[in-house]
């Protein structure tokens, strides 16, 4: 054990007073003895264990359902620093006004150290945390979603006093006291109020993705909102293709993609499901680590229809929250196969019918499930160097205007795609859902620093790189004028995959080139096959002139506000996209 996580460890305690502090080794006894304690304090309901077994739901408090970006704090120095895409509060604010919000807080409770690695046991790119929590509940889903306990010690052993603390706790759960705050500058992080995901399995988005991306932009690396998949060929050619969509916009269901083409040769498999850290390789290719080693995924829309290898994945050793149940002990969701339940449980403990109108499942409902169990997983998800990417897609939710998929030009302006790319809100977060806004590599409420800062990082990471992945933006969201999805999405998104995997290997046929990029054709994404109409293949692949000289001015004010720090390289690609938008006959 370092001494300074000893020491980090002493200096809590001082200050959140536990009854009883535990050190976490990750092994299945200390596993079983938090299950035992959960299940008794009711932290915990047992599931039907024949059709679940060693599987439990967790209902969190109503109000602590999804992380609260508006009370996500990036504590920098100066507020340029943090941006205008973050929160900031200064490091002195921090100190008088959340501080005092851990004095005594684990007065009664106990406290759990809990040492983690982020990445492969033996990646020289993999970090150590440590999280200090006074939740049984974190501890037991950090010990699925990371590598718990002696194996990160043991690297600790190697990296000295290279560790991030991370330091929560439960608070009163109450919004008014929550905050979740972090010091780039000292890279450390403080989580109060709230027990729920993103908020408080600290190695995920406060490490893996705040802390880490300024560790990235410092060291010559990227931390990225992305899930990583192998894509095979029928020749059995392998390529790996890494997706920046934001949060429940269809990162896991891709990731876990099955493919209605296997017999054929085509397949998926995953590598990752929502981060990916990118290094440069020698080759001059990125080269991506999933720094998880589990999944905590959407619950409501996975089915063995949409989704069989995460409906496989979640058969055992797993954590549900805020699912609603049967009379027979049965996890349920809304778009779960079968006809719905004549009665239900819901995610807050009320019987429930289909007559009552609400959803039974908190639509921020989830999973927590080990990797290993993906039928899917690829064999090289913890290759020590990672597996090098040759396709980056950026996606969001778009009713309109932005096709199902289509190519950048080149780095820069792919680059610039991702900037300006927007997405329509989901229950990830709290506040209103389906609201337009820019989410710039869905990175928007993950990064720890300014912006424009790393738009320039992905500027140089690029030319540093002597072969960069090609880029595309894909969209499975638009909506026809019923108002449902025109594309069936899913596992047909493996069409989509097919036309990126013949792009770059230079198979360039079955494409046209728009103002915005390149373009599949109708048929080569089997339009006709899946009965799409004309005018519903038309919608999906077209460029609709005005909507995109609209969207082109709204990109630019966006940019506008970053002044001074924005690379002059994505301005003159927001000029260029327009000129030769405006050459369109109108
Ligand atoms: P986070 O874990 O929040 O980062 O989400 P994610 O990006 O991993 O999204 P996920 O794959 O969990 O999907 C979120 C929601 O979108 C789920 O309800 C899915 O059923 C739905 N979804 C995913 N892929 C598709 C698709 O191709 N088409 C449609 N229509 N819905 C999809
Ligand atoms: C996301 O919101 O992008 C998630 C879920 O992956 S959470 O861990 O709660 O952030
Ligand atoms: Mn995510």
């Amino acid at each position: 054990m370092a001494s300074s996580v000893e020491a980090w460890v002493d200096e809590v305690s001082q200050t959140t007073h536990p009854d009883k502090v535990v050190w976490c080794d990750g092994s299945d006894a200390e596993n079983e003895r938090l299950i035992g304690q959960m299940l008794s304090d009711d932290t915990l309901l047992e599931l039907n264990q024949d059709v679940h077994p060693n599987s439990y739901l967790h209902r969190s408090n109503p109000h602590d359902v999804a992380r609260t970006e508006h009370l996500t704090f990036i504590c920098s120095t100066t507020r340029e620093e943090a941006g205008p895409n973050n929160n900031w509060m200064p490091p002195a604010e921090a100190q008088e006004r959340v501080w005092p919000l851990f004095k005594d807080a684990m007065r009664g409770r106990t406290m759990y150290v809990v040492p983690y690695l982020m990445g492969p046991a033996e990646s020289p790119y993999s970090k150590v945390g440590i999280e200090v929590t006074d939740s049984a509940y974190v501890v037991a889903n950090m010990r699925i979603m990371t590598r718990m306990g002696q194996v990160a010690l043991d690297r600790l052993e190697h990296d000295g006093d290279d560790w991030v603390p991370g330091l929560h706790s439960l608070g009163d759960l109450s919004p008014d006291r929550r905050f979740i705050l972090h010091f780039p500058d000292t890279r450390q992080i403080w989580s109060v109020g709230s027990g729920y995901g993103g908020n408080a399995l600290l190695g995920k988005k406060c490490y893996a993705l705040r802390i880490a991306s300024v560790m990235g932009r410092d060291q010559g690396w990227m931390a990225e909102h992305m899930l990583i998949l192998e894509l095979q060929a029928p020749d059995g050619d392998v390529m790996y293709v890494a997706g920046a969509f934001p949060s429940a916009c269809g990162k896991t269901n891709l990731a876990m993609l099955r493919s209605p083409f296997e017999d054929q040769g085509w397949r998926v498999r995953t590598v990752g499901e929502d981060i990916c850290w990118i290094n440069v390789g020698p080759d001059g290719r990125f080269w991506a680590i999933n720094p998880e080693s589990g999944y905590f995924g959407v619950a409501p829309g996975t089915s063995y229809h949409t989704n069989p290898n995460a409906m496989e994945t979640v058969q055992s050793n797993t954590i549900f929250t805020n699912v609603a149940v049967t009379d027979d002990g049965r996890v349920w969701w809304e778009g779960m196969d079968g006809p719905v339940p004549s009665q239900l449980t819901d995610w807050l403990g009320n019987p429930w019918t289909p007559e009552d109108g609400t959803p039974a499942a908190h639509p921020n409902s989830r999973f927590t499930t080990p990797a290993t169990q993906n039928p899917a997983l690829s064999s090289h998800w913890e290759d020590t160097k990672g597996v090098p990417i040759s396709a980056i897609l950026f996606g969001g939710r778009r009713s309109t205007t932005v096709p199902l998929i289509y190519r950048s030009f080149d780095w820069a302006h792919g680059v610039y795609v991702g900037a300006t790319m927007a997405s329509e809100t989901t229950a990830a977060a709290t506040g209103a859902v389906g609201v337009l806004r820019r989410d710039p590599m869905a990175m928007l409420p993950f990064l720890g620093y300014n912006m424009a800062d790393y738009w320039r990082h992905w500027l140089d990471m690029g030319s540093r790189a002597s072969n960069p992945p090609a880029i595309f933006q894909v969209n499975w969201f638009q909506r026809g004028e019923d108002g449902k999805f025109i594309w069936p999405g899913f596992g047909q998104n493996m069409r989509v995959l097919r036309w990126v995997y013949e792009q770059v290997r230079g198979k360039n046929g079955n494409s046209r080139e728009t103002p915005v990029g390149i373009v599949p054709t109708a048929s080569a994404i089997g339009a006709e096959e899946l009965g799409l109409s004309s005018q519903q293949a038309d919608a999906l692949l077209a460029i609709d002139r005005d909507a995109w000289l609209k969207e082109v001015e709204d990109q630019g004010a966006y940019l506008d506000q970053y002044g001074e720090r924005l690379p002059a390289e994505l301005r003159a690609q927001q000029r260029r996209l327009l000129d030769r938008l405006q050459k369109v006959p109108a």
